[in-house]
C-alpha cells in the first residue's frame, strides 16, 4: 500500500495545497470526499474563524481532512491551540519551521507535513517526528522557496526515510508520474484545485486561471524577502516597479496589503493578488474535484502502469 495512504487513511496520495482565502471548508471537505486529502488554509484567520471551518468540514465530510498552518501568521498560536484542541488529524505548515509545536501535536496523535524548501529543513523535520515533508518547487504558487521541483524532490528523498510529497507544477497525471519517476510518494496539488467546481471563490480568479499563459505567473517580493508567485496583473507590475526603483518594503508591503481577499473575495483584476503556479496555463476547465483527482490517477497510471496510486 502507498505510504502515505497508509499513513493518512486515504484512497489517493494526492493533497490539497493550503491556499489561504481559498481553501475552506467546502473545498477540503469535496477533496476527501473524492479520496484525497483536503485541508482548511489557516492563512491569516483568527482561531473563531477556522474552527468554524473545521465545524463545516466535519458535517461535509466523513473523512479525514487537515488544517494547513500559514506560520508567518500573527495567530500561528492559537490555531496551534485549536488544532490540539480539536485532535486534528493531520496538518501541512508553510513559510516557516514548526519545530516548537510538533512535540504537543504529536501527544494528541496530529501527523505532521511541514513544507520544506530544502535538504537542511527535511532532514531537521525527520528528526524532530515529522510524519512526510512536501517539497514544494519553486514553479508553485505564492509564498515560494529557490529550488525547482525537479532537482529537489530526487535530492530530499535521498537524504530522508519518510516519505517525501512533491509539491509545484502539479495539475495532471503528467505532473503525477513525474513526481513518482523522482522518488515521491504523493503529491500536493494547488492551482488545479482554484479551477474546481467546490471551489468557493470570485469567478474572476477561476478566469485568470484558465486565461493565463505559459510566463504569466510571475514573482515579486524577490527583494524584501518575501517571494510571491502570481498571475501577472496591475498590481503584480506595481509592485515589481516599486521593488526596481528601491522603495521601502513597508511601502511595497502596504501596496499590497488585503490584495489576497481583494482577489479571491472582490475578484478584482487590477488590485487583488491571484497566487497560482507556473502550471497554470495548462489548466484549461472548471471541473468537480472528484473528476479533477480521477482524471490524474487514470493518466498517471497509464503513464506508468507500475505506479503505487
Ligand atoms: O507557504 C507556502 N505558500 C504560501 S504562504 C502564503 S501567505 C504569504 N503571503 C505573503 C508573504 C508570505 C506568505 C502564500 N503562499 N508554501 C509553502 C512554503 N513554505 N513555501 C516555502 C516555504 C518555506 C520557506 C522557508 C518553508 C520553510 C522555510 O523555512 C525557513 C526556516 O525558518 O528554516
Amino acid at each position: 500500500m502507498n505510504k502515505i495512504c497508509q499513513i493518512l487513511s486515504i484512497q489517493y496520495p494526492i493533497i490539497q495545497g493550503g491556499m489561504a482565502w481559498v481553501a475552506d471548508a467546502y473545498l477540503a471537505s469535496a477533496v476527501s470526499n473524492a479520496g484525497g486529502l483536503g485541508l482548511i488554509a489557516g492563512g491569516n484567520a483568527p482561531k473563531e474563524i477556522i474552527k468554524k471551518e473545521i465545524d463545516k468540514c466535519r458535517e461535509l465530510t466523513d473523512k479525514p481532512f487537515g488544517v494547513n498552518v500559514m506560520l508567518l501568521s500573527p495567530y500561528v498560536d492559537e490555531i496551534m491551540e485549536l488544532i490540539i484542541e480539536e485532535k486534528i488529524e493531520v496538518i501541512t505548515t508553510g513559510a516557516g519551521n514548526p519545530a516548537k509545536y510538533i512535540d504537543r501535536l504529536k501527544k494528541v496523535g496530529t501527523k505532521i507535513i511541514p513544507v520544506v524548501p530544502s535538504i537542511a529543513l527535511a532532514q531537521r523535520m525527520e528528526k524532530l517526528g515529522a510524519d512526510a515533508v512536501i517539497v514544494e518547487g519553486t514553479e508553485a504558487g505564492g509564498h515560494i522557496g529557490e529550488l525547482t521541483t525537479m532537482v529537489l524532490t530526487p535530492q530530499v528523498v535521498d537524504s530522508v526515510s519518510i516519505p517525501v510529497i512533491c509539491a509545484g507544477g502539479i495539475a495532471d497525471g503528467r505532473g503525477v508520474a513525474a513526481a513518482f519517476a523522482l522518488g515521491a510518494k504523493g503529491v500536493q496539488v494547488g492551482t488545479r484545485f482554484i479551477c474546481s467546481k467546490e471551489c468557493n471563490i470570485h469567478e474572476n480568479y477561476k478566469n485568470m486561471v484558465l486565461k493565463s499563459k505559459d510566463r504569466d505567473a510571475i514573482v515579486t517580493g524577490r527583494s524584501t524577502g518575501h517571494p510571491v508567485r502570481t498571475l501577472k496583473n496591475k498590481l503584480a507590475k506595481d509592485v515589481l516597479n516599486m521593488e526596481k526603483e528601491g522603495y521601502p518594503t513597508e511601502e511595497i508591503n502596504k501596496r499590497a496589503i488585503g490584495s489576497l481577499r481583494i482577489a479571491t473575495v472582490d475578484g478584482d483584476v487590477n488590485e487583488g493578488s491571484f497566487m497560482a503556479g507556473q502550471i497554470a496555463s495548462i489548466i484549461k476547465d472548471i471541473k468537480p474535484c472528484k473528476e479533477i483527482i480521477e482524471t490524474m490517477v487514470c493518466e498517471a497510471k497509464h503513464i506508468m502502469p507500475t505506479i503505487e496510486l
